[in-house]
């Protein structure tokens, strides 16, 4: 019996931490390669074991209860990586005081798991980029973060990373290589992968690093990340800091595998236990990760074993936990214990120690003098608005038109959608294609890749496996190494299970703490082609409701490249609908080479003056059907308005119109509560009243979900509907 099995027999049920507690003394580490089957041999990393570790010393009160391995580091290395370490502790040590004495309003501690984040940053070059979460102060003081502006952030204040808008460590500064979290935890973890994409496709290997808790291996989004970096055999060291607790909950209540390190097995991955409150053996893992990844490109799984010794929040309290827990774990402290081995070894002495103190706490003090008089941030709605996207070119917001010599060619929608995508992917030779089955020989399940890996090759247009989430996550790495990412949904209704990264990462990073989301979603939306509630639904009202998106929505061919090729130029997330009934019932002229199409500008599809139908995507047709009857038949006149880009809308074309035609009907294929309707049609009421002869009108499907039996969809969709409200409007 050897590996997990050992573990796991010697684990049975007990919350680890109190089995680590109970061998304290004998086994003072626990490092263990585990090799998948599906692995050679030979790509086995060394196994550390506590003999090979261990000097015998005499047992004093200053003899260290840690055991380290020191070969092959150097005195400077050493004393590098206690200053590091003693840092953030002091930093604690002073926040926790200010807690106290109410100066600091929310602390979450990461007192005695320091030594992962240190062992982990004095590690790693500085290139890597660091994915931390909330425990992992010693990361950003390790990437010699401005102490001044860290408090500043910390408190809210302007001059912090996030201008005030985020809490705690909910930033990340690129400058430090760190990319900051949200507050799901999981989601971080793929972000991870599409940074170590960026560098496998650049062809300068540079691992990157991301954090979890032991609470944050139960979510989805660990799942899916670890399994598309072993997939993609990405460069990620994926650390979990199992700290015994998830906020209240033990690791009993978390998992049921004898170790989280045994979760690598399933994704064919390598993994290690390792003591994390070593900061010896957390460095030499992960040195030896770092260089090793290099060589071959894989990611790793590091299970570092730790104690939590403050609640998960100070607010929060630590009832929960056995007292027995925190005396045992006190005795495994990372940074008296390596103090104390480092003045043993002679390494440093009582009077560097006392210096490194004086010298810290100068610093912090400091700092504090600087942060925490800032006056708090001053609402500037201007600042708030101006902050939300990225800057934009002028191709975005002003559009480019085609050159004078391009000839235009008859497509179909579908036909424009994939021209557009091939244009931009020679534009911008970063972009990188991700989707389910998008690659090789099927070119998605539209078709609208086709052909598309002969051309750019299968590093740039990538099947994923099936997992939304990480692969949105995967697409904000890639945007945040530099790089474009267009990712297709499948099919838009498919979108809810990448929900979370789109509406908490991609829309609010760049308001956040000022990085960019250069991600463009492609959603195949909308009914009438008979497939029943989940491949049928129009969503775009809960991107339209998202603060930070672009909803973009073309109802013909020149618009769909057109806005395609502005949307991929746009350095802010697009979500792109596509409607699958259009791809190849309509076709009309469409300009060959590059173009733009703006965003925020509503196109006249149908001149009138009697009524104005505001609408979008399929709608528009059916709109043009319906007034090109009621005209041939002489009832009146009826303008066609197509928005074109919903996030943003273009309320001047609307006010324009309205005031011209007196009458409008606002049309939508979703549902009609809470959609895009509703809100167009009350700016209009707000602005346009004084010229309206008549209520605006809404049509839109009912509050149902969409029926498959086409004879069901067609009495579920507006289409056949139109005309009846347009005379029911003209005879206002
Ligand atoms: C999706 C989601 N659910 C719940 C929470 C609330 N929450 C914040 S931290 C936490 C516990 C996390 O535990 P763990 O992953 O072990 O990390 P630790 O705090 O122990 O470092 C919980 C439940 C959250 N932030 N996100
Ligand atoms: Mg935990």
């Amino acid at each position: 019996m050897g590996g997990p099995q050992l573990l796991a027999a010697t684990l049975g049920r007990n919350s680890w931490p109190q089995l680590l507690a109970a061998t304290l003394g004998r086994v003072h580490l626990l490092a263990q390669t585990y090799l998948p089957d599906c692995m050679p041999k030979n790509a086995a990393s060394a196994t550390i074991t506590a003999a090979s570790a261990s000097k015998t010393k005499k047992k004093s009160a200053d003899t260290p209860a840690i055991v380290y391995n020191a070969a092959g580091l150097d005195a400077n290395t050493l004393r590098r990586l206690h200053r590091n370490l003693v840092l953030p502790r002091m930093i604690e040590e002073k926040m926790l005081i200010l807690l106290r004495q109410g100066r600091v309003s929310k602390w979450f501690s990461g007192i005695g798991q320091e030594a992962i984040s240190v062992g982990t940053v004095c590690a790693l070059d500085k290139e890597s980029l660091l994915f931390p979460l909330h425990r992992n102060l010693g990361l950003f003081t390790g990437r010699g973060m401005d102490l001044a502006r860290l408090f500043a952030q910390l408190q809210g204040k302007k001059s912090g990373f996030s201008k005030g808008r985020e809490r705690s460590f909910h930033f990340g500064a690129l400058e430090y290589g760190i990319v900051g979290m949200i507050s799901h935890l999981g989601p971080q973890l793929a972000l991870a992968c599409g940074a170590a994409l960026a560098s496998v496709l650049d062809g300068k290997i540079e691992p990157a690093v991301a954090f979890t808790g032991d609470g944050g291996t139960s979510e989805g989004d660990f799942h899916e990340a670890l399994n598309v970096a072993s997939v993609w055999q990405l460069p990620v060291i994926f650390i979990i800091e199992n700290n015994g607790y998830g906020l209240s909950t033990p690791t009993t209540e978390q998992y049921r595998c004898a170790t989280l390190a045994d979760k690598a097995i399933g994704y064919g991955m390598e993994a290690e236990i390792i003591d994390g409150n070593n900061i010896l053996d957390v460095y030499n893992r992960v040195k030896h990760w770092n260089q090793e990844m290099r060589r071959t490109p894989r990611p790793v799984l590091l299970e570092m074993r730790t104690f939590r010794m403050r609640g998960h929040e100070e607010a929060s309290g630590v009832k929960y936990v056995p007292q027995e827990l925190f005396n045992t774990w006190a005795k495994k402290d990372p940074v008296t214990n390596f103090e104390k081995y480092l003045l043993l070894e002679g390494i440093i002495t009582p009077a560097d120690c006392e210096a490194l103190r004086a010298e810290c706490k100068a610093g912090i003090e400091s700092a504090i003098s600087i942060a925490f008089p800032e006056a708090e941030p001053v609402f500037n709605l201007a600042e708030e608005l101006a902050d939300l996207y990225a800057p934009m070119p002028a191709s975005v917001t002003e559009g480019v038109p085609p050159a004078a010599t391009t000839q235009t060619q008859e497509l179909r929608l579908v036909d424009a959608v994939r021209q557009g995508l091939q244009e931009a992917m020679r534009r911008h030779p970063g972009l990188v294609l991700m989707g389910q089955d998008i690659g090789g020989e099927y070119g998605g399940v539209f078709k609208v890749t086709e052909g598309f890996v002969a051309e750019f090759g299968a590093a740039r247009v990538r099947n994923t496996p099936l997992c939304e989430s990480a692969i949105v996550g995967t697409a904000l790495g890639l945007s945040i190494k530099g790089r474009k990412a267009m990712m297709e949904m499948q099919f838009a209704d498919f979108v809810t299970v990448g929900f979370n990264q789109i509406i908490n990462n991609l829309a609010k990073l760049h308001w956040r703490w000022g990085a960019k989301a250069d991600v463009v979603i492609r959603m195949p939306t909308g009914a009438g082609v008979g497939a029943g509630p989940f491949h049928s639904q129009s969503n775009e009202a809960w991107f339209f409701h998202t603060p930070g998106l672009k909803v973009v929505y073309p109802s013909n061919p020149a618009d769909a490249k057109g806005l395609l090729l502005a949307a991929f130029d746009d350095p802010n997330p697009v979500i792109f609908f596509e409607h699958k009934a259009l791809y190849r019932s309509i076709s009309g002229p469409v300009p060959e080479g590059y173009f733009t199409v703006p965003f925020g500008k509503a196109a006249t599809a149908r001149k009138g003056a009697d009524a104005v139908v505001v609408t979008y995507g399929a709608a528009v047709h059916w709109a043009l059907e319906a007034a090109e009857k009621l005209s041939q038949e002489r009832v009146g006149e009826v303008e066609v308005l197509d928005l074109r880009t919903l996030l943003p809308w273009d309320k001047e074309a609307v006010q324009e119109a309205v005031l011209r035609c007196n009458k409008v009907l606002v049309l939508h294929e979703d549902s009609l509560t809470g959609g895009i309707g509703g809100e167009i049609a009350a700016w209009i009421s707000e602005h346009c009243f004084t010229s309206l002869d008549a209520p605006v009108l809404r049509e839109a499907a009912p509050d149902t979900p969409i029926p498959f039996a086409p004879s069901l969809e067609k009495g579920f969709l507006s289409k056949d509907r139109v005309e009846g409200r347009l005379r029911e409007l003209l005879g206002w």
